[in-house]
């Protein structure tokens, strides 16, 4: 039989839209799976929703929407840009699935038996947004260290997983196995964390607190806690509890690609889980680094959230996928941007890529009516022919072991390498003096060994750019012969069948010599509570007014009527972790709801007088209605209102 590989991405919270960070995890899976499936492995590619918890009740609640009609439309959003992307996932778990739900109440009952689960009244801090407690110790600067915001205190009565049993075992498990937490910076993290003592996890929410999760099986007033949930989802697809020899094969060989947010519940909470039932780690949890946009932190205050679907209207999926992967490697932080993106796109894609096989089909065109010659003999074959193939046979086995590895963009500067290599052995082979002296069995032979070369290009990108594989396939002629396009194939040098008939296609990827309106615009963004555009409308949208310079006229500038506003009122809007509702004196008296809770008490705005945007259309933010937008600036440490140094006469206009 042949060899397994399982590979997961986090489950991702269905309380927003998908965004770039998303589409990153999703791909680089996408990536390693067909790359395996190419070689011959038996793959498992899993990916799906995590629809419990705080975070989603919340969300569903400031749409008025049932939690499961809430998840059951945003789960949507999640598929459709996974078939956008063309990702080849062969299950997606939904953690409010039946199948689901029955294993994490199963694991609670066996941890229950095993004297693993027990009460206590706990009383503790708590990040709300992470919905996750800490210990007084685990604080940086009294505040959350994982995401650096306020945590609140709580009492409570609540089950108990025995985590701290196991502090031992996983230190050693991790010494013992330096593959199963990459890279090693996060190792290293991970071992410095267990050097202080590990606390047992709180694994259940009191009912009355949060209603959505899966109740504890022998405690209908609780339910259990998010990650103790979501976590199992790795388990119940792969067959725990089902099938067990399916489990038992795939789980051996397991990878979880997580982003380095989620660390500690992937290489502490899981594994001490997993003991607790008798069932062995995970293989490797590979943690990669984080994007940021244009050197910023990607916020939708800011409004710059990129949208995948955007992207892929601009530029298609593939080049995107290519791009991902190829920019940063895998495990440290990495920056968007348009023009870093296009640059990639003209040099690598356009320049070194598309030419190479615009070049060698306008060349057989020429001088062989499009037929792609016979395999030489060795005879006719020079150093130059016999170092290309040497070059193929040396990328195929690098970038194995590159996959193997995870090490996505050092496999494709390789690959990168040989297709720079194979334009280079077209200049010195020059096949037009070839033709001009009718040198015609030296010119089959470079023919025959240029497009061999372009069909392990094609084979080798084609797991970072599925529909251009193809693209290629069909243009050298052999998108039926199926077996000519797996990894696999590349051990033999020559498969490529002689007479094939060649098709010329249009080129892969078009050089991009204006930059696009969505370069200049915002990335796409997705604010709260507004209904989405189509991404074709919100093109149009972001392009009105603006000239080709990304400038403004002064015109332009005085449609938007700003104003100084003094607060009268403020106060929470009830249900809403983040909106205020204020009553503003704006030279008449109006009412604005702003997105800004979580960085201002409503009792600190009174009497302030801030800047407002006055001729915006009125919205209904959770059903209260705002007249008007104040500003605000959005860094690393917050949200900041803008004011004024002195007092203004509210009304006066901001010009
Ligand atoms: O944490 N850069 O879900 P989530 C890179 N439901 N990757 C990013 C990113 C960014 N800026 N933003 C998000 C959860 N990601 C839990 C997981 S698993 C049992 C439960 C990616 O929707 C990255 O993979 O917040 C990160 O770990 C994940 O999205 C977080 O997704």
């Amino acid at each position: 039989m042949s060899e397994t590989f399982y590979v997961t991405t986090p489950i991702y919270y269905v309380n927003d839209v998908p965004h770039i960070g998303h589409l990153y995890t999703t791909v680089a899976a996408d990536v390693i799976s067909r790359y395996m499936r190419s070689a011959g492995k038996k793959v498992m590619f899993l990916t799906g929703t995590d629809e419990h918890g705080q975070k989603v009740e919340q969300a569903a609640m400031e749409r008025g929407l049932a939690p499961k009609d809430h998840c059951d439309e945003m789960v949507v959003r999640f598929q459709e840009l996974w078939r956008r992307f063309a990702i080849s996932n062969d299950d997606f778990i939904r953690t409010t699935e039946p199948r689901h739900t029955a294993i994490v109440q199963k694991f609670m009952e066996i941890l229950k038996e095993h004297g693993d689960i027990y009460t206590s009244t706990y009383s503790g801090l708590y990040c709300v947004p992470d919905e996750r407690f800490w210990t007084e110790k685990d604080l940086v600067d009294g505040n959350c260290p994982d995401c650096g915001r306020e945590v609140v205190r709580i009492d409570e009565s609540n089950y108990f997983f025995r985590m701290g049993n196991y502090h031992e075992w996983l230190r050693k498990h991790i010494e013992d196995n330096p593959g199963f937490i990459r890279p090693k910076t996060r190792r290293n993290e991970i071992l410095g964390f267990l050097k202080k003592p590990l606390a047992d996890l709180c694994v259940s929410r009191p009912k009355e607190r949060l209603h959505w999760g899966v109740e504890i099986p022998f405690d209908s007033d609780y339910v259990t806690y998010v990650w103790f949930d979501a976590l199992i989802n790795y388990v119940t697809a792969s067959g725990y509890g089902v099938d067990d020899e399916k489990f038992r094969s795939f789980w051996e060989n397991s990878t979880h690609l997580i982003g380095k947010d989620i660390l500690t519940t992937h290489t502490v909470y899981w594994p001490t889980m997993l003991k607790g039932i008798g069932l062995p780690p995970p293989k490797r949890v590979f943690a990669h680094g984080w994007w940021t946009v244009e050197g910023q932190k990607m916020s939708k205050s800011i409004g710059n959230v990129v949208e995948p679907n955007l992207l892929a209207d601009e530029y298609g999926h593939d080049a995107i996928r290519y791009f991902l992967l190829r920019e940063v490697p895998f495990g440290l932080d990495g920056d968007f941007s348009h023009s870093a993106l296009i640059g990639r796109i003209n040099s690598d894609l356009a320049n070194d890529l598309g030419n190479l096989l615009q070049r060698s089909l306008g060349m057989l065109d020429k001088y062989r009516e499009g037929e792609i010659p016979e395999k030489p003999a060795d005879a006719d074959l020079g150093d130059a022919e016999k170092a290309l193939s040497e070059h193929a046979a040396g990328t195929a086995s690098a970038i194995a072991g590159y996959m193997d590895d995870l090490a996505f963009d050092r496999a494709l500067k390789s690959i990168w390498g040989f297709i720079g290599n194979a334009n280079k052995y077209i200049d010195s082979a020059a096949p037009w003096t070839l033709f001009k002296d009718n040198a015609q069995q030296k010119l089959d032979a470079v023919m025959y060994t240029l497009f061999e070369a372009i069909r392990h290009t094609a084979v080798m990108i084609s797991p970072y750019m599925p529909e251009t594989g193809h693209k290629m396939f069909r243009q050298i002629g052999i998108v039926k012969m199926k077996e000519l396009h797996t990894v696999t194939s590349l051990d033999e040098w020559g498969a490529l069948p002689g007479g094939t008939k060649t098709f010329r296609g249009p080129a892969l990827f078009p050089r991009i010599e204006t930059v696009p309106e969505i370069a200049k615009t915002a990335s796409g963004t997705s604010s709260e509570n507004e209904e989405k555009p189509k991404s074709s409308e919100k093109k149009k949208k972001g392009a009105k007014g603006k000239g080709k310079d990304n400038m403004i006229s002064i015109e332009d500038f005085a449609n938007v009527e700003m104003v100084a506003a003094r607060v009268l009122e403020a106060e929470k809007v009830p249900k809403s972790k983040k909106l205020i509702r204020l009553i503003v004196n704006a030279g008449e008296e109006r009412q604005l709801v702003a997105g800004i809770a979580e960085n201002y008490e409503p009792k600190d705005l009174v009497g302030k007088t801030i800047a407002i945007v006055a001729n915006l259309k009125p919205a209904k933010l959770m059903g209260v209605e705002s007249r008007g937008m104040l500003l605000a600036a959005e860094d690393d440490s917050g949200i900041h209102v803008l004011t004024f140094e002195k007092d203004v006469k509210p009304g006066t206009r901001i010009k």
